[in-house]
């Protein structure tokens, strides 16, 4: 999508700190971290949200988390914990309309999160 800011990290035109890159999944730090570890991680298809995935995804969502969980070891997060978040729309606190799963470690997380 033209407008779209993740599909626009994915094609390199807009500049991001990228941590893993394959054929389908890119993950890359967030501008705004929410722990002192805080990596997005998306699909290279655009997918606007968790809400629009269907039976054909189903390999590419194992895929991601299998990928998540190596990010997580990579990151030297996975020995205290760790949380993956993904917001499906604008009750969810989505802000941007491409599937993309946050991963976040690092310190003591809160439960419920806001
Ligand atoms: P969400 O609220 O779940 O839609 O999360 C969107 C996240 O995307 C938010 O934590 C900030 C991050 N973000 C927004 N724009 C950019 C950007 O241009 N670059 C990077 N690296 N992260 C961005």
């Amino acid at each position: 999508m033209s407008d779209c800011i993740f599909c626009k990290i994915n094609s390199k035109e807009i500049p991001a700190k990228i941590v893993y890159e394959d054929e389908r999944v890119l993950a890359f730090y967030d501008i705004s971290p929410a722990a002192p570890v805080h990596i997005l991680i998306i699909p290279k298809e655009h997918i606007a949200s968790i809400d629009d995935v269907g039976e054909a995804h189903r390999d590419l969502l194992g895929h991601i988390h299998l990928i998540i969980k190596r990010i997580a070891e990579d990151l030297n997060i996975n020995r205290d914990g760790y949380r993956i978040v993904n917001n499906c729309g604008d009750a969810g606190g989505q802000t941007v309309h491409h599937l993309h799963f946050h991963l976040l470690g690092g310190r003591q997380m809160k439960w419920p999160p806001g």
